[in-house]
Protein backbone atom coordinates (compact mmCIF):
# COMPACT_ATOMS: atom_id res chain seq x y z
CA UNK A 1 0.00 0.00 0.00
CA UNK A 2 1.06 3.72 -0.84
CA UNK A 3 -0.13 7.02 -0.03
CA UNK A 4 0.22 9.87 -1.78
CA UNK A 5 -0.16 13.50 -0.37
CA UNK A 6 -1.26 15.56 -3.33
CA UNK A 7 -2.64 19.07 -3.54
CA UNK A 8 -1.61 22.64 -4.55
CA UNK A 9 1.12 24.44 -3.89
CA UNK A 10 1.34 25.82 -0.22
CA UNK A 11 -1.79 24.02 1.22
CA UNK A 12 0.65 22.32 4.41
CA UNK A 13 0.81 18.92 2.54
CA UNK A 14 4.59 19.07 3.61
CA UNK A 15 3.88 19.53 7.34
CA UNK A 16 1.22 16.63 7.04
CA UNK A 17 3.76 15.12 5.94
CA UNK A 18 6.28 15.14 8.54
CA UNK A 19 2.90 14.15 10.89
CA UNK A 20 2.60 10.97 9.02
CA UNK A 21 6.10 9.90 8.70
CA UNK A 22 8.38 11.65 11.63
CA UNK A 23 12.03 11.87 11.09
CA UNK A 24 12.65 8.55 8.71
CA UNK A 25 12.43 10.20 5.11
CA UNK A 26 14.31 10.10 1.30
CA UNK A 27 14.36 12.91 -0.18
CA UNK A 28 15.11 12.37 -4.06
CA UNK A 29 14.99 13.90 -7.49
CA UNK A 30 12.13 12.40 -9.46
CA UNK A 31 14.23 10.26 -12.19
CA UNK A 32 15.50 12.15 -15.07
CA UNK A 33 14.27 15.79 -13.84
CA UNK A 34 15.50 18.05 -11.20
CA UNK A 35 12.14 17.94 -9.42
CA UNK A 36 12.89 17.21 -5.63
CA UNK A 37 10.45 15.02 -3.97
CA UNK A 38 10.14 13.21 -0.41
CA UNK A 39 8.84 10.22 0.68
CA UNK A 40 9.21 7.97 4.12
CA UNK A 41 6.99 5.25 5.45
CA UNK A 42 4.56 5.42 8.41
CA UNK A 43 2.79 2.40 9.99
CA UNK A 44 -0.73 1.33 9.93
CA UNK A 45 -1.90 -1.86 11.27
CA UNK A 46 1.24 -3.13 11.67
CA UNK A 47 2.45 -2.66 8.10
CA UNK A 48 4.88 -0.16 7.24
CA UNK A 49 3.29 1.84 4.11
CA UNK A 50 5.28 3.80 1.83
CA UNK A 51 3.51 7.73 1.57
CA UNK A 52 4.95 10.20 -0.52
CA UNK A 53 4.97 13.85 -0.44
CA UNK A 54 3.97 14.58 -4.56
CA UNK A 55 5.35 18.49 -5.80
CA UNK A 56 2.42 20.99 -5.78
CA UNK A 57 -0.24 20.90 -8.59
CA UNK A 58 -3.29 22.83 -9.57
CA UNK A 59 -4.52 19.97 -11.87
CA UNK A 60 -3.76 16.93 -13.95
CA UNK A 61 -3.20 18.94 -16.96
CA UNK A 62 0.31 19.99 -16.28
CA UNK A 63 1.43 22.99 -16.93
CA UNK A 64 5.31 22.98 -15.87
CA UNK A 65 7.70 20.01 -14.79
CA UNK A 66 6.77 20.10 -11.34
CA UNK A 67 3.19 19.69 -12.09
CA UNK A 68 4.20 16.65 -15.11
CA UNK A 69 6.27 14.78 -12.33
CA UNK A 70 2.97 15.02 -9.94
CA UNK A 71 0.79 14.24 -12.37
CA UNK A 72 3.36 11.09 -13.56
CA UNK A 73 3.60 10.13 -9.57
CA UNK A 74 0.16 9.80 -9.67
CA UNK A 75 0.01 8.01 -12.64
CA UNK A 76 2.48 5.31 -11.79
CA UNK A 77 0.77 4.45 -8.66
CA UNK A 78 -2.48 3.24 -9.62
CA UNK A 79 -3.30 1.24 -6.24
CA UNK A 80 -1.97 4.48 -4.64
CA UNK A 81 -4.53 5.94 -1.60
CA UNK A 82 -4.56 9.33 -2.59
CA UNK A 83 -4.57 11.90 0.75
CA UNK A 84 -5.97 15.35 -1.10
CA UNK A 85 -4.76 18.07 0.88
CA UNK A 86 -7.33 21.43 0.44
CA UNK A 87 -6.70 25.23 1.92
CA UNK A 88 -10.03 25.18 3.75
CA UNK A 89 -10.38 29.00 2.76
CA UNK A 90 -10.21 28.00 -0.84
CA UNK A 91 -12.45 25.29 -0.98
CA UNK A 92 -14.05 25.39 -4.77
CA UNK A 93 -10.40 25.64 -6.09
CA UNK A 94 -8.79 22.34 -4.15
CA UNK A 95 -12.15 20.68 -5.11
CA UNK A 96 -11.29 20.69 -8.85
CA UNK A 97 -8.27 18.60 -8.18
CA UNK A 98 -9.81 16.27 -5.48
CA UNK A 99 -12.31 15.98 -8.22
CA UNK A 100 -10.13 14.57 -11.30
CA UNK A 101 -8.37 12.73 -9.02
CA UNK A 102 -11.19 10.95 -8.16
CA UNK A 103 -12.68 10.35 -11.46
CA UNK A 104 -9.16 8.49 -12.54
CA UNK A 105 -10.06 5.84 -10.26
CA UNK A 106 -8.22 6.32 -7.12
CA UNK A 107 -9.28 5.72 -3.41
CA UNK A 108 -9.30 9.24 -2.23
CA UNK A 109 -9.70 11.28 1.26
CA UNK A 110 -9.73 14.46 1.41
CA UNK A 111 -8.00 16.70 4.12
CA UNK A 112 -9.34 19.94 4.45
CA UNK A 113 -6.28 21.38 6.02
CA UNK A 114 -5.68 25.15 7.28
CA UNK A 115 -9.23 25.19 9.10
CA UNK A 116 -7.69 27.71 11.69
CA UNK A 117 -7.04 30.09 8.56
CA UNK A 118 -10.59 29.20 7.49
CA UNK A 119 -12.46 30.46 11.00
CA UNK A 120 -10.54 33.23 11.18
CA UNK A 121 -12.44 34.58 7.46
CA UNK A 122 -15.54 32.99 8.99
CA UNK A 123 -15.83 30.60 6.20
CA UNK A 124 -17.88 26.90 7.79
CA UNK A 125 -17.72 23.89 5.92
CA UNK A 126 -20.35 21.02 6.00
CA UNK A 127 -18.06 18.49 5.79
CA UNK A 128 -20.49 15.86 6.34
CA UNK A 129 -22.52 17.36 3.18
CA UNK A 130 -19.55 17.01 1.44
CA UNK A 131 -18.91 13.42 2.37
CA UNK A 132 -22.29 12.85 1.07
CA UNK A 133 -21.89 14.55 -1.92
CA UNK A 134 -18.38 13.52 -2.90
CA UNK A 135 -18.66 9.77 -1.54
CA UNK A 136 -15.49 10.01 0.06
CA UNK A 137 -14.40 10.82 3.49
CA UNK A 138 -13.47 14.72 4.50
CA UNK A 139 -11.65 15.33 7.35
CA UNK A 140 -10.76 19.01 8.99
CA UNK A 141 -7.41 19.44 9.67
CA UNK A 142 -4.67 21.84 11.11
CA UNK A 143 -1.38 20.07 10.49
CA UNK A 144 0.90 22.95 12.10
CA UNK A 145 -1.09 21.55 15.39
CA UNK A 146 -1.19 18.11 14.53
CA UNK A 147 -5.33 18.64 14.44
CA UNK A 148 -7.59 16.21 12.52
CA UNK A 149 -4.12 13.89 11.55
CA UNK A 150 -4.77 10.95 13.42
CA UNK A 151 -8.54 11.23 12.05
CA UNK A 152 -7.36 10.82 8.65
CA UNK A 153 -5.53 7.69 9.38
CA UNK A 154 -8.29 6.51 10.95
CA UNK A 155 -10.67 6.73 8.11
CA UNK A 156 -8.28 5.79 5.11
CA UNK A 157 -10.22 2.67 5.25
CA UNK A 158 -13.06 3.88 4.26
CA UNK A 159 -11.38 5.82 1.06
CA UNK A 160 -12.78 3.74 -2.23
CA UNK A 161 -13.13 4.42 -5.76
CA UNK A 162 -16.26 5.98 -7.12
CA UNK A 163 -18.56 6.38 -9.81
CA UNK A 164 -17.44 8.49 -12.51
CA UNK A 165 -20.61 9.76 -13.55
CA UNK A 166 -22.08 10.75 -10.24
CA UNK A 167 -19.02 12.97 -9.56
CA UNK A 168 -19.68 14.67 -13.12
CA UNK A 169 -23.46 15.39 -12.35
CA UNK A 170 -22.13 16.66 -8.92
CA UNK A 171 -19.52 18.85 -10.75
CA UNK A 172 -22.43 19.92 -13.00
CA UNK A 173 -24.25 20.86 -9.93
CA UNK A 174 -21.55 22.56 -8.55
CA UNK A 175 -21.01 25.26 -11.28
CA UNK A 176 -24.56 26.38 -10.84
CA UNK A 177 -25.72 25.98 -7.41
CA UNK A 178 -22.24 25.70 -5.19
CA UNK A 179 -23.20 22.11 -3.59
CA UNK A 180 -19.79 22.25 -2.77
CA UNK A 181 -20.63 21.88 1.16
CA UNK A 182 -20.26 25.83 2.08
CA UNK A 183 -22.73 27.26 3.96
N1 LIG B 1 -2.30 28.31 9.72
C1 LIG B 1 -1.91 27.14 9.21
N2 LIG B 1 -0.76 27.05 8.53
C2 LIG B 1 -0.40 25.85 8.03
C3 LIG B 1 -1.20 24.69 8.22
N3 LIG B 1 -0.55 23.66 7.60
C4 LIG B 1 0.56 24.17 7.05
N4 LIG B 1 0.67 25.48 7.31
C5 LIG B 1 1.73 26.42 6.88
O1 LIG B 1 1.54 26.63 5.49
C6 LIG B 1 2.79 26.82 4.83
C7 LIG B 1 2.93 25.81 3.69
O2 LIG B 1 3.07 24.53 4.25
P1 LIG B 1 3.81 23.38 3.45
O3 LIG B 1 3.64 22.13 4.23
O4 LIG B 1 5.19 23.79 3.11
O5 LIG B 1 2.95 23.36 2.11
P2 LIG B 1 3.14 22.42 0.86
O6 LIG B 1 1.77 22.07 0.41
O7 LIG B 1 4.07 21.32 1.15
O8 LIG B 1 3.77 23.45 -0.20
P3 LIG B 1 4.60 23.06 -1.54
O9 LIG B 1 5.60 22.00 -1.19
O10 LIG B 1 5.22 24.35 -1.94
O11 LIG B 1 3.61 22.60 -2.55
C8 LIG B 1 3.86 26.68 5.91
O12 LIG B 1 4.21 27.96 6.35
C9 LIG B 1 3.14 25.88 7.00
O13 LIG B 1 3.65 26.14 8.29
C10 LIG B 1 -2.41 24.81 8.96
O14 LIG B 1 -3.18 23.87 9.14
N5 LIG B 1 -2.72 26.05 9.43
MG1 LIG C 1 5.89 20.79 0.27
Amino acid sequence: MKILLMGHPNVGKSVFFNRLTGANVIESNYSGTTVDYTRGYMSLDGKEVEVVDVPGTFSLDPKDRAEEVAVAMLKEAKDAYVICVIDSSKLERGLYLALQIMEEGYSVIIALNMDDVAEDKNIKIDNQKLEQVLGVPVVSTIAIENIGISKVISRLKDAKPVDVEDITVMRAGMNHCGRCGRT
